[in-house]
């Protein structure tokens, strides 16, 4: 409490605050260069800069969303509209003042959304080079085959069908960068240049991503060492650790044996630990069996410190942070409570299993609003003047006619399911009572309303 004087925090952007626990659940603040962020939270991801299908003000100004921290990709803003252009609207503001938007933003280091998008996509040890898929590829849109490698029900085709059929305008180039032609190399130092840019308020550090099912053993222990060069390498080219974090990213495949992969990559990381403010596990949601999935969680969260938050990367099915949040995560993203919204699937609780189809036949004639007592602008009361209590078979229909407001609609709802389900995990720590929180979820998701 009492500081010496002149005494400066380690990490001076970034303050952790663990205000409850319950078996190793945490509740906690974090605390960012714009504003305190309550955990375990969800980030949603913004692809480009944006929640498509939400305003700025859609989310700032609704008390169900109200969301504190946001996810944006570096891989899609280098490219468009470039993060030179990004760093110096409004006179250096970077991607807050490009967005509108002055809360926190995360950005992930773009590497693994080139594997995982482009296929085409090599790495060695310099850094990842790829096909760059604006050269001649019409049609093309990032976010239906987007990041988390968990696509649950196929692509998003009618999305931002108009725009992606444009030839986009090419970014300024980075210094690595001199033109944009066929490939393109992005190193360590290229994405820290870029998320420098940007501005966020947590970067991620370049990793190799290998699919956690991939089976070739000796490529995951590349990918692990490698991990840790290329971390080096982004420390060394971050040029503002005042104002913005640097997290590193614990690779290693499923090994989780004594001095397996996972503990060389957390030992790796203990003797960096005075540079990182807080973690991310990564390497995970491709597509491995669940008890792989909780097994190397479980292993990571006990081995990263505790005073640091971490981060459980590309993981957004509600039942998931449940579990992962009993095992210590406090953060998470995923394109998921989004990306399904624009299919029609809406999240809710005490209907098995966890989500409703509106386009399904049962919601054509269905008059009750997709959850009740649920604040967001499609639930919330419909004697309110300005609308609100849109009907399951009103968004059926309007689903089916291809309405935008819809899926509009249904993506505030998803959100507003995934903020107040951050609340209740929450509220459950903070009463101690999270184990108990925890298993009336699992059942509730398996069997309906008890
Ligand atoms: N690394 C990075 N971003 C990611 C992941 C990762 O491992 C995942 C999990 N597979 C989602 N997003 N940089
Ligand atoms: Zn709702």
């Amino acid at each position: 409490v009492n500081s010496p004087p002149n005494f400066r925090p380690p990490h001076p952007a970034l303050d952790f605050h663990v205000h409850a626990t319950s078996g190793r659940a945490r509740y906690a603040t974090l605390h960012l260069r714009h504003g305190p962020v309550s955990t375990p939270v969800f980030m949603p991801v913004g692809t480009k800069g944006t929640l498509k299908g939400l305003s700025t003000a859609d989310v700032t100004r609704s008390e169900a969303l109200d969301n504190r921290i946001i996810l944006a990709n570096t891989y899609h803003l280098a490219l468009q509209p470039g993060t030179e252009l990004i760093r110096w609207v409004g006179g250096g503001g970077g991607l807050h003042d490009f967005m509108g938007w002055d809360r926190n933003i995360l950005t992930d280091s773009g590497g693994f959304q080139m594997v995982s998008l482009l296929k085409l996509a090599e790495i060695t040890e310099e850094g990842v080079t790829f096909e760059n898929p604006f050269k001649g590829v019409v049609g093309n849109d990032d976010d239906g085959v987007d990041d988390d490698g968990r696509t649950d029900d196929g692509r998003d085709r009618d999305d931002d069908a108009s725009t992606s059929r444009k030839r986009p305008r090419l970014p300024p180039s980075s210094p690595t960068n001199a033109s944009h032609s066929e490939r393109m190399l992005l190193r360590p130092e290229d994405s820290i240049y870029h998320q420098n840019n940007i501005g966020s308020d947590i970067m991620m550090a370049l990793d190799d991503v290998v699919s956690s099912v991939a089976v070739d053993p000796t490529r995951f222990r590349i990918a692990t060492y490698r991990t840790l060069r290329w971390l080096d390498r982004c420390f060394h080219a971050h040029q503002r650790p005042n104002d913005q974090n640097l997290f590193p990213i614990v690779q290693g495949g499923l090994d989780t044996s004594p001095g397996g992969l996972r503990d060389i990559c957390l030992a790796g990381f203990r003797l960096r630990d005075d540079k990182a403010p807080g973690y991310a596990i990564g390497g995970l949601a491709g597509g491995e069996s669940k008890d792989d999935f909780w097994r190397v969680v479980d292993h990571c969260c006990r081995a990263l410190p505790d005073m640091k938050p971490r981060y459980l990367m590309g993981v957004g099915y509600p039942l998931d942070l449940v579990v992962c949040t009993a095992l210590g995560v406090d953060m998470y993203d995923c394109v998921y409570p989004t990306r399904t919204a624009r299919f029609g699937v809406a999240l809710v609780d005490g209907e098995a299993p966890g989500t409703l189809r509106l386009k399904g036949h049962d919601c054509a004639s269905d008059y009750r609003v997709i959850m009740e007592g649920c604040g967001c602008a499609a639930c919330r009361d419909s004697n309110v003047d300005d609308g609100g209590g849109y009907t399951r078979a009103r968004l059926h229909a309007m689903l089916k006619n291809g309405n935008p407001l819809a899926v509009s609609l249904v993506t505030h709802h998803n959100l507003a399911y995934m903020m107040s389900l951050n609340r209740r995990m929450r509220a459950a720590i903070e009463g101690d009572a999270y184990g108990e929180f925890a298993i009336s979820f699992v059942r509730k998701q398996y069997r309906g309303k008890e």
